[in-house]
């Protein structure tokens, strides 16, 4: 394994401890999770789960976890899993229409009824639709590429999570962004090499709370040990907002224009990195044209932060000699989240904080999972078809995904053509990502065939699926942790089994080898796995007993023609520099530089709105206890999270005459849902903050009971409805007006 760096580990991957049977392996989903964790599982003579364990081996976590992962048995046990598959009559569509199949009953189902629709209507009258990122988009793109299906997509109006930045990113610079906190490295903080970011910029992201996007929250308080500072925007006073130098309580929505204030005080105070622009930067002059446009005043009263507070901000982090940008969700659910990505990342790219100790790095990976695996089966014509490309020229340029709100028009419209059938995979989007879930479960329904894959019967499955199969979790499964800037080899190792269960690549392996044996050649989920490591020159089973395994790192890439195919110094865009000015945009159609455009709905668009619904809303901020629509039936999780909340100013209360823990309203003229208050200095007298993803497992699940109360408790039914921004990415999940009422008696 050249190049690869190893962990040294004292026992095996699987041993004897105590009277339990120990396995070592990775956190990742389900139940959910991104990050992927190095955790111990203990399992009894029984071969029952009964705890779980950090492994203080690994690098990347040092042993600690978080109280999701250690709730794992109540998931893997939960009453309230389905553990076989399940099939449903059309006419029965009932909670208890439910019927127990065999596996090969119900592949064979699937595999009758895809085959009459792509017959009947074409391969790409059906999507396969996943929801957020973890150990499914390899399996789940070669699925829906190799049955034919161009339409594969992640269901959320903009793609607005993680993709706006990746694709920003990757259309600018032509490489993915992730701060250096040592992760690349297996011995970390010791590591020669690296030096702590002198500024971490926290920007719309919880990071202790989401451990998103490759990025692990306790490295934040480790390198903060190490002497960091930090600059956090957020209209929360978080638990690192609360020991900033620098926190800017930002209006939500407003992110872009911050951004453009801070270039524009560090292009006239003269604190970038001339050097650095000069040589590796192109567009510089229209990037300061552009943010001229954005005075630190008029920024001021755009995001409601002081002036003086901005230029502060701009100024250390422009003096700090090194930083990183740990950018969170809040910069994709805003509608023109591209260009807000593109003028939050010219903060770090024209400092010149690149590939540098402590700086800005890319990530080694060994398949990227936004990239996709089978991307060789997606013809020419079937690309063709996939849904938005004519509309959305973004997509035309290498990001291999259907556009969410095109599909929701064609199923609505029967344009570009008709649906006729689902493959739902780790999503429960009703609940989560749907911004009007009456109008999508409306669309969805139309559908002739629709299979779910997911651990528990969901709002989702309840209201669309004729199959449910049954997904298992991590304890439960061999697999590999790749994507997501995983600079590491790291595999999953099977340690218990529940029912009839089976991971979601075994899913895809089975039913890929009836629609198209050719493209599933592998005799085993193991030997698929192993083909997928060759280039670590390790199987499957090889990288079990050494897992982690460190791909090679080194920093300044650019200089030396790492960062392109070609081998040319650089960057891998046309002009070979990090484009301020983008001729890729320019080339899509959009605006090359940066801009800011004031969500539809707010104070300063909409000021006679901002009269009847007094608050600005943002939704969805993570907490410790759910990850979306998941937990809500697992006991320890739920008890500390029983209730969705809505986070007020007391005095904001106090006016409306509500107090902590009462029920209301928020409700703006496109809906309405259920909140607990829960009062907080932590935010301003005109913002609220409501928790995403609520229904309740133990309500009613008929659809004339209301899907487990699906409706009355999911704040998208106050979004706007699948209006993504210019480029087809980002949409306004975190930034609408609305009010708040009492829930009166009988509510
Ligand atoms: N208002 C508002 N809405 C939001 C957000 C917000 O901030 N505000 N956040 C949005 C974001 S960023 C995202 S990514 C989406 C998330 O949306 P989703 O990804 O749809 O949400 P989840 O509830 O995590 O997962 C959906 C289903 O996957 C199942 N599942 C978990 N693990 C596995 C597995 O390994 N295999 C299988 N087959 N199933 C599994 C779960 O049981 C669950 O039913 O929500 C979005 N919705
Ligand atoms: N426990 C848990 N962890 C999760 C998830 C989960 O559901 N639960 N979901 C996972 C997923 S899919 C994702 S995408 C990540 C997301 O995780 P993050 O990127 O951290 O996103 P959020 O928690 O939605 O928001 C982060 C911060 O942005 C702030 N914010 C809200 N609106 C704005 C705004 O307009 N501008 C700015 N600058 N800040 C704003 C919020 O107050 C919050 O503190 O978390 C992942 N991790
Ligand atoms: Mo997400």
């Amino acid at each position: 394994m050249s190049g690869y760096q190893l962990v040294e580990h004292e026992k095996p991957f699987r041993y004897d401890e105590d009277g339990l049977h120990v396995t070592r392996t990775s956190a990742w989903s389900g139940p959910g999770c991104h990050i992927g964790c190095g955790v111990l599982l203990y399992a009894d003579d029984d071969g029952k789960l009964v705890k779980v364990e950090g492994d203080p081996e690994n690098p990347f976590n040092k042993g600690r976890l978080c109280n999701r992962c250690l709730a794992l048995p109540e998931v893997v046990y939960n009453p309230d899993r389905i553990t076989t598959p399940l099939v449903r009559d059309r006419v029965r569509r009932g909670e208890d229409a439910w019927e127990q199949v065999s596996w090969a009953e119900a592949i064979d189902l699937i595999y009758e009824r895809f085959t009459a629709i792509k017959e009947r209507y074409g391969a790409w009258s059906i999507p396969f639709v996943q929801g957020t990122g973890r150990d499914i988009a390899p399996w789940i793109t070669r699925l829906a590429w190799s049955f034919g299906s161009p339409n594969y997509l992640f269901f959320m109006s903009g793609m607005a999570c993680y993709l706006p930045r990746v694709a920003g990113c990757a259309a600018t610079t032509g490489s993915f962004w992730v701060g250096d906190f040592s992760q690349q490295f297996p011995d970390r903080y010791d590591n020669p090499a690296w030096t702590p970011p002198a500024y971490v910029m926290v920007w719309g992201n919880n990071p202790l709370v989401a451990n998103s996007d490759g990025f692990y929250g306790h490295w934040m308080v480790d390198v903060m040990r190490r002497g960091s500072k930090l600059i956090v925007v957020d209209p929360r006073l978080t638990w690192l907002a609360y020991r900033a130098e620098h926190w800017l309580q930002i209006r939500p929505g407003t992110d872009a224009a911050l951004a453009l204030g801070m270039i524009d005080v560090i292009v006239k105070e003269g604190l970038f990195d001339a050097d650095f622009v000069e040589r590796w930067c192109y567009g510089f002059d229209e990037l300061a044209a552009a943010a001229a446009a954005y005075p630190v005043d008029k920024a001021s009263e755009i995001t409601w932060i002081p002036a003086e507070k901005i230029i502060a901000a701009a100024r250390a982090w422009a003096t700090a000699g090194t930083g990183v940008l740990q950018w969170g969700l809040a910069v994709d659910t805003t509608k023109e989240s591209l260009p807000a990505a593109q003028a939050i990342g010219a903060l770090w790219q024209i400092c010149g904080y690149c590939e540098k100790p402590g700086c800005m790095i890319v990530p080694p990976e060994i398949l990227a999972y936004s990239g996709g695996f089978g991307r060789e089966l997606v013809t020419e014509e079937m690309d063709a078809r996939r849904i938005g490309l004519d509309k959305y020229a973004l997509l035309k340029f290498g990001f291999q995904v259907a556009s969410s709100d095109e599909v929701m028009k064609a199923l609505e419209t029967g344009e570009p053509y008709e649906l006729h059938g689902a493959w739902l995979q780790t999503t429960n989007f009703l609940a989560c990502t749907a911004t009007d879930p009456d109008r999508t479960l409306e669309a969805w329904r139309k559908l002739d065939f629709t299979v779910v894959v997911d651990l528990f019967m969901t709002p989702t499955a309840m209201a669309l699926a004729d199959v449910f199969l049954p997904a298992c979790t991590y304890a439960e499964r061999n697999g590999i942790r790749v994507g997501d800037g995983a600079q590491r080899g790291e595999t999953i190792n099977k340690a218990v089994s529940v029912g009839q269960c089976k991971p979601d690549a075994q899913i895809a392996l089975e039913m890929g080898k009836r629609f198209n044996p050719d493209a599933w050649p592998w005799n085993s989920l193991e030997d698929m796995l192993s083909h997928i490591l060759e280039c670590t020159g390790r199987s499957f089973e090889e990288l079990q007993e050494i897992a982690p395994a460190y791909l090679p790192f080194e920093y300044g890439r650019h200089e030396r023609g790492l960062l392109r195919p070609d081998g040319q110094v650089g960057f891998n865009t046309q002009t070979g520099r990090i484009e301020l000015w983008s001729t890729f945009y320019h080339a899509a159609g959009l605006n090359p530089v940066p801009y800011f455009e004031e969500p539809a709905e707010s104070p300063l668009s909409t000021p006679e709105q901002f009269v009847r619904y007094p608050f600005v809303l943002t939704t969805g901020a993570r907490n410790w206890f759910m990850f979306h629509s998941e937990h809500r039936q697992v006991p320890h999780l739920r008890a500390g999270r029983p209730n969705p909340v809505v986070e007020m100013h007391p005095k904001a209360a106090a006016e409306l005459g509500v107090h902590d823990g009462e029920w209301v309203w928020l409700e703006n003229e496109r809906g309405r849902c259920k909140r607990v208050v829960e009062c907080t200095e932590g935010i301003g007298e005109h913002v609220l903050m409501a928790d995403h993803g609520w229904w309740m497992p133990e309500l009613p699940g008929g659809e004339e009971d209301g899907l487990y109360g699906v409706f009355e408790l999911n704040v998208n039914k106050l979004l706007p409805s699948y209006a993504p921004g210019k480029s087809g990415f980002g949409a306004n999940y975190k930034a609408v007006l609305c009010r708040v009422r009492k829930v009166e008696d009988g509510e």
